[in-house]
C-alpha cells in the first residue's frame, strides 16, 4: 500500500486540516500519516484561535514517521509560522521527498489568518521544492503580484508562480464570479478544469482546498500524472461536497 504524509494543521471539526487529509488519503486507498504543524480551536463556522507547533518538534514528528514508513507523496497545508515554513523546506531537502503538493494556506474560509506576513514571504522559497502548488485566487494574487480578476489573469498568475519555481501550478478559480474554473499550468501547457457552482453556505466549503490537495497527493502517491490527479481529486471533492450539502 502506498503512503502519503500530510504536514498540516489540526482542525478539530474534521472538515479541514490533517483529519480531512487522512480521510481523503484513505478514500483513495492510500495509507495516511500526519505531522501536525499547528493546532486550531474552531468549529465549522469560525476559527477562534491558532497555535503553531515549534519547528523542532515538527521535525521530530516527521523523523518518527520516516523511520518506519516509505513516503510516496506529501501534502503540505497550514504551517502556521515562518519558522515552520523554513523547517518544511529543510525537511523536503533532507528527506528527498517526491510528489509534493503545496496547498498555500494563508487564511481560513471564515477569514482568519493562518499564516503571518513573514510566513507568506517564506512560502515563496518553498515553491522550487514542490511538484504542484494549489493557490486560490487571493493566494495566487499575493504570490504572483497579479491582481486576479479574470481567467487571463489566472493563467498569467499560474505562469508567474511556475517562474518562481513550482513545477506545476493549479490556480483555483472558485472565488471568482461565474462558473468556477481551475487552471493548471504544467510548465508547458495550460489546462482548464470547468466545474458547476455548488449553491451552499460558506461553512459547507470549509476545507475544500484540503480535500483537493490531499486527493491530488494520494493520486500522485499511486503513480498518476499531475493532470489526471487533479481530475480525479476534483471528482472526489464534488462527491464529498454533495454529501455535506
Ligand atoms: O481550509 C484551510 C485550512 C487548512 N488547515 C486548517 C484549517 C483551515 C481552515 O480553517 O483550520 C488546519
Amino acid at each position: 500500500m502506498k503512503t502519503a504524509l500530510a504536514i498540516a494543521g489540526f482542525d478539530p471539526s474534521g472538515w479541514a486540516g490533517v483529519l480531512a487529509d487522512i480521510k481523503t488519503f484513505e478514500a483513495f486507498g492510500v495509507q495516511g500519516v500526519a505531522a501536525i504543524s499547528a493546532l486550531t480551536a474552531q468549529n465549522r463556522k469560525d476559527v477562534m484561535a491558532t497555535q503553531s507547533v515549534k519547528a523542532a518538534f515538527m521535525k521530530k514528528e516527521v523523523n518518527a514517521l520516516t523511520d518506519g514508513f516509505r513516503i510516496d507523496a506529501v501534502k503540505i497545508g497550514m504551517l502556521g509560522s515562518a519558522a515552520n515554513v523554513r523547517a518544511v523546506a529543510e525537511i523536503i531537502k533532507n528527506k528527498k521527498f517526491k510528489n509534493i503538493v503545496l496547498d498555500t494556506v494563508f487564511c481560513s474560509t471564515s477569514g482568519h489568518a493562518l499564516l503571518d506576513k513573514k510566513g507568506i514571504v517564506e512560502i515563496k522559497r518553498l515553491l522550487p521544492l514542490v511538484t504542484l502548488a494549489t493557490p486560490n485566487i487571493a493566494e495566487a494574487s499575493v504570490l504572483s503580484g497579479i491582481k486576479i480578476k479574470n481567467i487571463k489573469d489566472m493563467e498569467d498568475a499560474a505562469l508567474a508562480i511556475n517562474a518562481l519555481g513550482a513545477k506545476n501550478v493549479l490556480v483555483k478559480g472558485g472565488h471568482l464570479p461565474g462558473e468556477p474554473i481551475d487552471i493548471l499550468f504544467d510548465g508547458r501547457r495550460i489546462f482548464h478544469f470547468k466545474g458547476k457552482r455548488i449553491k451552499a453556505k460558506k461553512e459547507v466549503l470549509h476545507g475544500t482546498g484540503c480535500l483537493l490537495s490531499s486527493g491530488i497527493a494520494a493520486c500522485l502517491a499511486k503513480g498518476l500524472g499531475v493532470r489526471r490527479a487533479v481530475k480525479d481529486a476534483r471528482g472526489y471533492l464534488m462527491k464529498e461536497l454533495k454529501k455535506r450539502g
